[in-house]
C-alpha cells in the first residue's frame, strides 16, 4: 500500500512544471506558427494550475485565433490558472477581440509573459490585466522568447532595413566552396531539409549574382512547411553578366526581384521585360536592402556567396547567421569569411548563441549579433 502511494507520489512530481519550463513549452509551440504567421509574431501559451499543464496553444494562421485563445479553446475549465506566454496578450480588436480581457472574463488568476508586445496598437495588455485584478508577471525567459520573434521585434523597432539573416554551409575548415568553386552538396539531406523549414519563414531569399550563375538554384520552398506567402527570390548585383534563362529568374512559383547597381539598371530592365521580374535600383547594399524593405520585405535569409556574405558582415547588417558545419575537409577553397576585417581580440564582437543542434551528420550552429529584448 505505501509502496503505491509513493510511485503515486513520483507520477505527480514527474507532471509538476515550472513556469520557466511552461515557458520553454509555449516557445516549442510557437514555433508550429512559422511561415505561416508572419509579419505577425511567433507566439505560444500554456495554461497551468498547480504546475499542470492543462491548456495549450499558439499562433497557427495570421488573421487567425491568437495563442491564448487556442490554449483556453482546449481547456475545460481556466478559472484560477496561470497562462505562461510568449508574448504579452493583446489589447487591441484587431482581426480578433483583445486576448488580455478573454483571459480575464475566462477567469485566469495570473499571466506570465516573457516579453511585452511592441506594437503600440496591440501593447498595454499586461497593465489592462492587472487593472482586472488579474497577478501579472513579465521577463520569464525572455532572452528565448525574443530570439524566437527576433524579426519582429527588428521591424517593430522601425529600421530603415529588413532582418538580415545569412545562412552558410562550410567545411570543417571553414570553406563554402571546394576550389573550384563547386558547393553542393557541403552539408547532407538534413541540414537541407532544415534550410527548406528555414526559407519558409522568411519574406524573401537572396543570393549574390555569381551564386545565381554558378549554382542556378531555384530558391524556392520545398520542404515540410508550406509558407503563406512564397518568398520572394532575390538577386543582387552590380557587375557581370547575367542570362536570363537562369532559374531563378522564372516566376512561375515564385516572384523575384534583381537589385542592380544603376550601370546595370537599364540594361537589366530591358533584358526582363518580357519576365515578371522586378528590377530595384541601388548603388550600396545598405541601399539595395532599404529598397526591399520599401517592397514590404521585412526579413531576408542571404545564402551566398562569400563575396556577398562578407560585405554584408563588413557592413555590419548581419542581424542572425545560421552556420552548418559538415564533418569534411576541403584543404583550400573559397571561405565563409575569408574578407573581414581583422580585429584584435579584445575588440571582438560577441554573438549570442541562439540555437546550437545536430542536422544528421551536420552541425547548427545559430548566432544572433544582438538579442533585442527592450521588450522584456
Ligand atoms: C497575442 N497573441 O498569439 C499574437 C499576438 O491582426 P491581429 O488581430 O491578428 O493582431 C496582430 C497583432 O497582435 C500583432 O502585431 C501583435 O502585436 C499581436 N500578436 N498577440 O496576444 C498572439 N499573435
Ligand atoms: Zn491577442
Amino acid at each position: 500500500m505505501d509502496i503505491q502511494y509513493w510511485i503515486f507520489d513520483i507520477q505527480r512530481s514527474d507532471r509538476f512544471v515550472t513556469e520557466l519550463e511552461a515557458m520553454h513549452s509555449a516557445v516549442q509551440l510557437a514555433w508550429g506558427g512559422w511561415g505561416r504567421v508572419a509579419p505577425n509574431p511567433l507566439v505560444g501559451a500554456v495554461l497551468l494550475r498547480d504546475g499542470e499543464v492543462i491548456g495549450e496553444g499558439y499562433h497557427a494562421e495570421y488573421g487567425g485565433p491568437h495563442a491564448e485563445i487556442n490554449a483556453l479553446d482546449g481547456c475545460d475549465d481556466p478559472t484560477g490558472a496561470t497562462c505562461v506566454v510568449t508574448l504579452e496578450p493583446c489589447a487591441h480588436h484587431g482581426k480578433t477581440p483583445p486576448c488580455c480581457d478573454t483571459l480575464a472574463s475566462a477567469g485566469v488568476a495570473r499571466v506570465v509573459a516573457a516579453i511585452s508586445d511592441p506594437t503600440p496598437v496591440a501593447g498595454g495588455g499586461l497593465d489592462r490585466l492587472r487593472e482586472a485584478g488579474v497577478d501579472v508577471d513579465l521577463g520569464v525567459g525572455a532572452a528565448e522568447a525574443a530570439a524566437l520573434n527576433a524579426p519582429f521585434l527588428f521591424n517593430a523597432a522601425r529600421h530603415a532595413r529588413p532582418f538580415v539573416a545569412v545562412k552558410v554551409a562550410t567545411s570543417l575548415d571553414g570553406f563554402l566552396a571546394d576550389e573550384t568553386g563547386r558547393s553542393q552538396w557541403i552539408s547532407g539531406p538534413e541540414a537541407r531539409e532544415y534550410v527548406h523549414w528555414l526559407r519558409a519563414g522568411y519574406d524573401a531569399i537572396g543570393v549574390g549574382r555569381r551564386t545565381a550563375v554558378t549554382d542556378n538554384p531555384l530558391l524556392t520552398v520545398r520542404g515540410e512547411v508550406e509558407p503563406r506567402v512564397a518568398p520572394t527570390r532575390v538577386i543582387f548585383t552590380t557587375v557581370g553578366e547575367m542570362p536570363t534563362d537562369l532559374n531563378v529568374l522564372d516566376t512561375s512559383d515564385a516572384p523575384t526581384t534583381v537589385v542592380a547597381a544603376s550601370a546595370r539598371v537599364v540594361e537589366l530592365r530591358q533584358a526582363l521585360a518580357h519576365t515578371q521580374v522586378t528590377v530595384l535600383e541601388a548603388d550600396d547594399l545598405e541601399g539595395s536592402l532599404a529598397a526591399l524593405g520599401k517592397q514590404g520585405i521585412h526579413s531576408i535569409l542571404i545564402e551566398g556567396g562569400g563575396a556577398l556574405i562578407g560585405a554584408l558582415m563588413d557592413g555590419g547588417l548581419v542581424d542572425r547567421l545560421y552556420w552548418i558545419k559538415a564533418p569534411i575537409w576541403l584543404g583550400k577553397g573559397i571561405p565563409a569569411f575569408g574578407s573581414l576585417a581583422a580585429v584584435p581580440l579584445e575588440h571582438a564582437r560577441v554573438w549570442t548563441v541562439i540555437d546550437r543542434r545536430a542536422l544528421g551528420p551536420d552541425t547548427l550552429l545559430a548566432v544572433d549579433r544582438e538579442l533585442c529584448l527592450q521588450g522584456s
